[in-house]
């Protein structure tokens, strides 16, 4: 489907090192891409609702490691879903007497305009699931033929998962088999389903219901995808058999990643699928996950049609670590909004201190596993000194504007 019009990103003067990012997998820090190209799959919206700032701090995240990546000289390919079929839409359409088509799109472009207004460069492939569900189903018939998948003789058409022909379950959540038990049906999964081999098991295809959407399956028989295999599939499709980051929230630590990985390792032979598994913190309010079943959220486009400055919030949103579980508050927002004023006027000084300098710390800063609190430290730092009268170089207040676009994403 389509994607969203990006802006031009300034170019800076030489190269970025390589990327640090954090793996769950490893649980540990470890290089991005040793390769010339990096390619990243980010887990994108349920779109049965508007964008909050949860979905935008994960996106913003992403988007930090695509500008890393691309100062350091790598060709990016970023691919990211809509998950535009799935239970939580369709509850969302009859509870409020909608077509879920027509709430997907809706919700859908909003998400674009947020993003667009976040300065968030567009993915190069913005994939539904819908569109992808020949694709999907054929790669279902090939784990069913292989053995790796089931489907339940209940005659619902329902079909399943074999984790136990995944050898490495559970490498990538670092998860006891009692953790997975107890998060597992808190994230759409259904332990205690009749029939399934292990209570774990995924869905992979669910087989039509009268008063349900469906597609034809072919051999599959008509029905619709399950979740984690639409995420390993479109990203298979699109950026081969292994990909350099696998992203997305922390809420998708298990079931989803874990089991979109078992499956794409399964359709590939190859594992790891990801070399890294990348997850962004939750964003919370007043101490809470922010998220649409708590009903505590925070839209981005209600704070773009109170007037409130997309940079704000996206400076907001990342003057906390992307990796720690925070809340939004009115305060994070208005420290945000005269953090910005305060660049946007040291940006016009007449001089300021050492451009390469700054540009060179905050190089730095983010590639140590994206630590926007310490590029922002510097890009206080460098404000405060430019604005004092401090420091004589005349290009440097290009060079900090240019810098804090490219690599920030904050135009000032
Ligand atoms: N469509 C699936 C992923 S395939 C999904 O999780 N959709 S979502 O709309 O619920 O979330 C979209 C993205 O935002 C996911 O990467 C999710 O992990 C992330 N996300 C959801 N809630 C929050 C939150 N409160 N804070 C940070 N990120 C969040
Ligand atoms: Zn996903």
């Amino acid at each position: 489907m389509e994607s969203w019009v990006g802006h031009e990103v300034p170019r800076l003067p030489g190269r970025g090192g390589p990327l640090s990012l954090f793996d769950s997998a490893r649980q540990g820090a470890a290089p991005s891409t040793p390769t010339g190209a990096g390619t990243m799959y980010v887990c994108g919206i349920t779109p049965y609702d508007a964008t909050h700032l949860g979905h935008a701090a994960t996106m913003i995240t992403f988007d930090l490691a695509q500008r890393v990546w691309r100062d350091a000289g790598l060709d990016v390919t970023y691919v990211q879903n809509v998950t535009d079929i799935d239970d939580p839409l369709l509850e969302r359409a009859a509870r409020d007497g909608e077509d879920w088509k027509v709430l997907a799109m809706r919700e859908t472009a909003l998400f674009r305009e947020d993003m667009e207004a976040l300065r968030i460069i567009p993915p190069a492939h913005y994939v539904g699931a819908v569109e992808s569900i020949p694709d999907i189903a054929e790669k279902v018939l090939v784990l069913l033929k292989e053995g790796a998948a089931y489907r339940l003789d209940d005659g619902t058409g329902d079909v399943y998962f074999d984790i136990s022909a995944a050898p490495r379950f559970g490498y990538e959540s670092n998860l006891t088999r009692e953790q997975m038990l107890e998060i597992f049906p808190e994230r759409g999964g259904d332990p205690d389903r009749a029939g399934k081999r292990d209570a774990l098991d995924p869905l992979l295809w669910r087989g039509a219901r009268e008063d349900e959407p469906s597609w034809p399956g072919g051999d599959l028989g008509p029905g619709r995808p399950g979740w984690h295999i639409e995420c390993a599939v479109i990203a298979l499709n699109l950026l081969g058999d292994r990909i350099d980051v696998q992203g997305g929230g922390n809420d998708l630590l298990f079931p989803h990643h874990e089991c979109s990985a078992a499956h794409a390792e399964r359709l590939t032979g190859q594992a790891p699928f990801a070399g890294h598994y990348v997850h962004a913190g939750m964003i919370g309010l007043d101490g809470e996950k922010m998220s649409k079943s708590r009903g505590n959220l925070v839209f981005v486009s209600r704070l773009r049609a109170d007037k409130v400055d997309p940079m704000a919030v996206r400076l907001a949103l990342m003057s906390g670590h992307y990796r720690t579980d925070r809340s939004w508050t009115d305060d994070l927002l208005t420290a945000a909004q005269e953090r910005l004023a305060r660049w946007r006027r040291a940006g016009a000084a007449p001089s300021g201190p050492s451009g390469a300098a700054f540009l060179a710390g905050v190089r730095e800063r983010l590639a140590d596993d994206l630590d926007t609190p310490g590029a922002l430290a510097l890009a206080d730092a460098w404000a405060d000194q430019a604005l004092a009268g401090t420091g004589d170089d005349p290009e440097a207040p290009a060079l900090f504007t240019a810098t804090v676009d490219a690599l920030l994403g904050i135009r000032l």
